[in-house]
């Protein structure tokens, strides 16, 4: 495979509850940048799975301020194919911090969706083995069962 040749990618996207309101905007966007919405699901999150999903960052200031943010209303996973699917979808994102993102990347989702450095709007799996990972969290690892994650019942 050449350096310069693209490689078919999956990668997690979902859409964060600040963001939900604007889940047919940001499908959109996703759709007109060329990616392939190969599996998608709507769930809130319970403590317990956002603070699970977010086990790399447990220890951390912000911690307990993002698992009650990503665990406080209705989320959008979905799994993108495409060529370096998951760069793309990160450089669609713009910078981690939405403050910065206005400065720098001003057509980007979290520029136009986002608050701040928490609430950001969009995430973004960082390579092929979180893509994994996370792709797996929500919708269970090829040949499995689905998981019983994330229902809506009662919660919602
Ligand atoms: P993401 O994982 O959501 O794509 O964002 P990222 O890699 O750009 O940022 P990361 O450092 O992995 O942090 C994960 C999420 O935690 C929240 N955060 N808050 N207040 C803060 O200092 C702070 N730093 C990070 C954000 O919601 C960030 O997306
Ligand atoms: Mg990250």
């Amino acid at each position: 495979r050449s350096k310069m040749q693209a490689r078919h990618e999956r990668t997690l996207a979902m859409v964060k509850p600040d963001a939900y309101k604007h889940l047919g905007k940001i499908i959109n966007g996703i759709q007109r940048s060329g990616f392939m919405i190969n599996n998608l699901r709507v769930c809130k999150l319970s403590k317990a799975e956002a603070q699970a999903f977010y086990e790399v960052h447990r220890g951390k200031p912000f911690y307990d301020t993002l698992t009650d943010f990503m665990s406080s209303g209705r989320i959008c996973a979905m799994e993108l194919t495409g060529p370096n699917a998951i760069d793309s979808w990160r450089q669609l994102l713009g910078p981690t911090d939405s403050d910065v993102a206005r400065q720098q990347a001003p057509n980007s989702i979290r520029a136009s969706f986002g608050t701040n450095k928490t609430y950001n709007a969009c995430h973004g799996s960082d390579a092929p083995d979180t893509a994994a990972q996370e792709l797996a969290f929500f919708f269970g690892r090829p040949g499995s069962a689905a998981v019983g994650k994330c229902d809506l019942g009662g919660r919602g």
